[in-house]
C-alpha cells in the first residue's frame, strides 16, 4: 500500500484522577494521534509520546515535528508500504522510537483492515481476554491511597502497582499490605527515582512480598540494576531502560532485570514489542504490558499485545473509567477482572468523530 495522506491531531482527554508519578503530575492526557490515509483505507495510532519529555528524552511536539519533517516524507515516497518496511525504511533516523512507533502502528493498523485480520491474531494471541491491573498514582495522602486501592479491588482489579519515590515507599506498601493482605498482588514503580546508594531503602520493601520494583534506578544505569538485582529479594522489572530489541538482550545477559515491563511505544512499535517478547520467552523471563494512560486507540492495540504468552503478569491496561470519562472509541469495561482483546480488524476500534474533534485542540494534513 501507499501512503497518500497522513493528519497528525492533537487532542486534550481530562483524567478522572490526576496521576502523579515521581517524575510528573497530570491532569489530562495530551494525546498526539496520528492518522494515515491509503488507497486501501486508513490506519489510526496514538503515540506515547507526553507534552514534557519527563518520562522519556521524546516529548510531544518533537515527535510532531520528526514525523512530519522526516519520518512521513520517507514513508509517503516508498511506492509499496508493509508495516514491516517501516523500521527498515526509517533506520537513518535515529532514536525517536515512539514517533516511529506510531507510524508502523498506523502502518499496520491500515494493513490489517484492508488484510481483515486483527492485531491480536497477527501479533499471535493466545487468548481473548486479559486480566487487567492498575496504577496508582501518588496521592495527598496514606488514606486517600487506601480508598483509592479499595475502589479498585472492588471493580476487580488483579493487581496493583503503586508509585513510589523516596519519601513515598515502605510507608504505603506497608499500609497497603496491613489492609488488604498478603494475597494482594501488589507491586511499585520508581520511574527512575532512586540511586545507587538507595539499595538499604529498596532493600526495605523485601518485607512486603512485592511481585517486583519498576525501574528504581536511571534508565541508563543497567549494570546498577544489576547490582541492585542481586541484593534484593524483589524481582527487578526494568521500563524506561529498554528502548530496542538490543537493550533488551543487554538488559538480560547483565542480569539487570527478572521482570521486563513492554510498551510498544517505548521500543518503536509492536513488531519489536513482539520480538522482545519472544526473547524473554526464550530466556524464561516473564513479561507484562505497560500503559501510557493511552485512549481507546492506543489500548486497543496494548490489549492484543498483552494477550501474547509471555505475558504472564496483569498489565497496566485498565478499564476505560479508570482513565477518562470519555473516549475516542467505545469504552474498555472490565468483565470480572478481565478485559476482552478487540477482534475486529486491525485495532478492533472506530474512532468516534464528533468526539474527537471535540477534544482536538489542533489538527495538520500532510499530502
Ligand atoms: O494505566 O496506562 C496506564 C498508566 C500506567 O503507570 C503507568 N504509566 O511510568 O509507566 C509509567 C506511567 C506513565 C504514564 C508514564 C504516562 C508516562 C506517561
Amino acid at each position: 500500500m501507499k501512503i497518500d495522506a497522513a493528519e497528525l491531531r492533537v487532542a486534550r482527554l481530562p483524567l478522572v484522577i490526576p496521576f502523579r508519578t515521581s517524575q510528573a503530575s497530570q491532569a489530562e492526557r495530551v494525546a498526539l494521534l496520528v492518522r494515515v490515509i491509503t488507497g486501501q483505507g486508513e490506519g489510526w495510532a496514538d503515540c506515547g509520546a507526553s507534552p514534557e519529555p519527563w518520562y522519556e528524552p521524546e516529548f510531544l511536539s518533537g515527535a510532531r515535528a520528526v514525523i512530519a519533517e522526516h519520518l512521513l516524507p520517507t514513508l509517503m515516497q516508498a511506492p509499496d508500504i508493509t508495516a514491516a518496511r517501516v523500521q527498515p525504511l526509517l533506520a537513518q533516523v535515529k532514536g525517536n522510537e515512539m514517533a516511529k512507533a506510531a507510524l508502523e502502528t498506523a502502518v499496520l493498523d491500515a494493513e490489517l483492515r484492508a488484510a481483515g485480520m486483527s492485531f491480536a491474531q497477527y501479533l499471535g494471541a493466545v487468548t481473548d481476554r486479559v486480566p487487567a491491573g492498575v496504577s496508582v498514582g501518588i496521592p495527598g495522602s496514606l488514606a486517600e491511597l487506601l480508598s483509592q486501592v479499595e475502589g479498585y479491588l472492588a471493580e476487580g482489579y488483579q493487581r496493583i502497582k503503586l508509585k513510589i519515590e523516596p519519601g513515598w515507599d515502605t510507608e504505603p506498601v506497608r499500609a497497603v499490605r496491613e489492609r488488604f493482605g498478603p494475597d494482594l498482588a501488589l507491586q511499585v514503580d520508581a520511574n527512575q527515582a532512586y540511586s545507587r546508594h538507595d539499595a538499604r531503602r529498596l532493600r526495605a520493601l523485601d518485607e512486603f512480598g512485592l511481585l517486583l520494583v519498576e525501574q528504581p534506578l536511571a534508565a541508563g544505569d543497567l549494570p546498577g540494576h544489576a547490582e541492585l538485582a542481586r541484593a534484593l529479594a524483589t524481582p527487578v522489572c526494568l521500563d524506561e531502560s529498554v528502548t530496542s530489541l538490543r537493550l533488551a538482550a543487554v538488559a538480560l545477559e547483565l542480569g539487570a532485570c527478572s521482570v521486563l515491563n513492554i510498551k510498544a511505544a517505548r521500543v518503536g512499535g509492536y513488531l519489536t514489542a513482539r520480538a522482545i517478547h519472544d526473547l524473554c520467552v526464550a530466556h524464561g523471563v516473564p513479561v507484562w504490558c505497560g500503559g501510557l494512560l493511552e485512549t481507546g486507540v492506543g489500548r486497543a492495540a496494548n490489549l492484543a499485545l498483552a494477550a501474547l504468552p509471555g505475558f504472564t503478569l496483569p498489565g497496566d491496561v485498565s478499564a476505560t473509567d479508570r482513565y477518562f470519562a470519555e473516549d475516542i472509541t467505545a469504552p474498555f469495561v472490565l468483565e470480572d477482572g478481565h478485559i476482552r482483546v478487540p477482534a475486529g480488524p486491525g485495532t478492533g476500534v472506530e474512532v468516534i468523530m464528533d468526539v474527537l474533534e471535540r477534544l482536538t485542540v489542533s489538527c495538520e494534513l500532510l499530502c
